[in-house]
């Protein structure tokens, strides 16, 4: 079985990071490990959460987990909270990464224009000496556009301008820059991406729907590490990761009753499953 180290947080009420991760890349029959960060009562969407950092637990697993010889098919990280973490992920990365393991780098860190609370401009430049060594990084419009100091432009951008970010987000030296939220024209979201390698863009676009939710970054990352691990191309990954993220969000508008603080992922597991047997 393929295995999986995701270095993120434990929100403990919230739908999103680790609490989505794992069952997510479950579904591919891939095994997921954690390395959780910090433990808050719920994401940072709530007032007076709780936090619990987890930085001093980080060197100990991993000098374990050496001494063990494991092995990963990818490391993948999303929420970190400090520059102390952004630098130990990437001793995780020096340790443990080697040809049959790629790395994969959200940055999650801001949306629609602005940072997410506690963050800071500095951090995101740390994070863009992260994304720097990664194989695959997948950062919003507006994470891309701070840590590469750029104009953030919502909407009515042309091909050029995301273009030019990404081969900007390809010479910082991610191998594999993917930018998520990209629409080109109304109705329509997708993402966009350059592979420094073959020097070619890729692109997918899927029905928009007019609804914004905590966690689906999460969800749409998560979900393609499982498909990457798996061994989908990487458009293809894309294409189930945008798919999956979509229907979640289409039930969770649908829902009357859907909770506000995150997308009911857990509804749409079986037409995930159903879309990987049908592959
Ligand atoms: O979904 C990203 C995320 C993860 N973890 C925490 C967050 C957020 C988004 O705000 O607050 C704690």
């Amino acid at each position: 079985m393929k295995r999986v180290v995701t270095i993120q947080d434990i929100s403990c009420l919230g739908k999103c990071s680790l609490t989505v991760a794992l069952p997510i890349i479950s579904v591919f029959g891939v095994e997921t490990c954690v390395i959780p960060t910090a433990v808050l009562s719920t994401h940072t969407m709530f007032k007076n959460f709780t936090f619990r950092d987890l930085t001093c637990d980080m060197r100990p697993i991993l000098k374990h987990w050496q001494d063990e010889k494991f092995e990963f098919n990818a490391i993948y990280t999303g929420y970190l909270g400090s520059f102390e973490q952004i630098n130990l992920v990437k001793e995780y990365f020096a340790a443990l990464k080697n040809d049959n393991c790629v790395t994969v780098v959200d940055p999650v860190m801001a949306d629609n224009g602005k940072l997410y609370p506690g963050f800071t401009v500095d951090f995101a430049k740390e994070m863009a000496t992260l994304c720097a060594t990664a194989d695959y990084i997948v950062p919003n419009l507006t994470e891309a556009c701070i840590m590469l100091d750029k104009e953030y432009i919502e909407k009515g951008y042309s091909r050029e301008y995301i273009k030019d970010i990404l081969l900007s987000l390809a010479n910082l030296g991610a191998k594999t820059a993917i930018l998520t939220g990209v629409s080109f024209a109304d109705g329509e979201t997708g993402v966009m991406g350059y592979d420094s390698q073959t020097k070619e863009f890729f692109e997918y676009y899927h029905k928009r729907i007019d609804a914004s939710y905590h966690g689906t970054g999460d969800i749409f990352s998560s979900t393609f590490v499982g498909a990457l691990t798996k061994g989908y191309k990487v458009l293809d990954a894309l294409k189930v990761a945008c798919d999956y993220t979509a229907k979640c969000v289409e039930i969770t508008v649908n829902n009357p009753n859907s909770v506000k603080y995150g997308v009911e992922f857990e509804n749409a597991i079986p037409y995930l499953v159903k879309k990987l047997e049908n592959e």
